[in-house]
């Protein structure tokens, strides 16, 4: 049976409580060990989630030997993030069962999605409604997802993109720069994506920002535009100590 809405809600209490602040880990450049390692790092840095998944070179059993190492090392419950159909595993505790909105390509608009939801199903994995949009560079994730990125400065488009996922039913927006994105999504779009879900009734749905997010102050400003979750995955790959301050001055901004 699927564990209906349990990340979900604990996600949506958790947010009642503050801002939240997930670490992405990607298989194919972390070993099942250092992911462990990382995972326990991310939970004393704050990090209420582990994601895991990657653009490219996610496969099995690599995915699934990742997922049992940080689950045994930490309780934090595991999301999947992934590319492909090639990320799913039932070691984990939901996936964000994304569309991938402003791609062009319907592989990630419906094709992807209904070749996974019977798996989904059968590996009792929680189904996050989730909706995807690429913003700016995009990283690989833009280029391997066939996005037209949102150009960073139409605020306006970005707010559309979300107010259009939102009420398709999706809890979670992505706003996504590319992991390793020279800009991050601007707090300008955030703040305006913000205002139109909360005018128009949708208070509870979170809007997750991540990519390129590499210092506090990004963080904050992030935060005082609005956004309830962050992403970051290349600053504990590369600096892991600096991933404490980061989520500090995200979560009390
Ligand atoms: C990528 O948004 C995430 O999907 C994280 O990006 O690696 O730049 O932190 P970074």
């Amino acid at each position: 049976m699927l564990r209906k809405r349990r990340v979900l809600s604990y996600l949506l209490e958790r947010r009642l409580k503050g801002r939240l602040h997930f670490t992405l880990l990607d298989p194919d450049k972390v070993t099942p060990r250092e992911a462990a390692e990382l995972a326990v790092l991310a939970g004393k840095a704050g990090s209420d989630s582990i994601l895991v998944g990657g653009s490219l070179g996610v496969y099995e059993p690599q995915l699934s030997e990742v997922v049992e190492s940080i689950k045994k090392a930490c309780s934090l419950p595991v999301i999947l993030f992934p590319g492909n159909i090639n990320g799913l595993t039932p070691k984990a505790d939901a996936v964000l069962f994304m569309v991938l909105l402003n791609s062009d390509d319907p592989y990630y608009l419906s094709g992807v999605q209904v070749q996974a939801a019977p798996l989904v199903a059968s590996m009792g994995l929680e189904p996050i409604p989730s909706t995807y949009i690429i913003v700016g560079h995009g990283g690989a994730a833009g280029f391997i997802g066939r996005a037209r990125p949102i150009p960073y400065e139409r605020h306006e488009i970005i707010a559309a993109h979300v107010l259009a996922g939102a009420f398709t039913g999706s809890s979670i927006i992505y706003l996504e720069a590319g992991s390793g994105a020279p800009r991050p999504v601007p707090p300008e779009a955030v703040a305006l994506s913000r205002k139109l879900l909360d005018k128009a009734g949708f208070k509870e749905t979170l809007i997750v920002v991540g990519g390129g997010v590499r210092d506090p102050s990004t963080a904050r400003d992030l935060a005082r535009a609005g956004a309830d979750a962050l992403v970051t995955g290349t600053i504990v790959e590369e600096d892991p100590e600096k991933l404490a301050p980061l989520v500090e001055a995200f979560k009390s901004a």
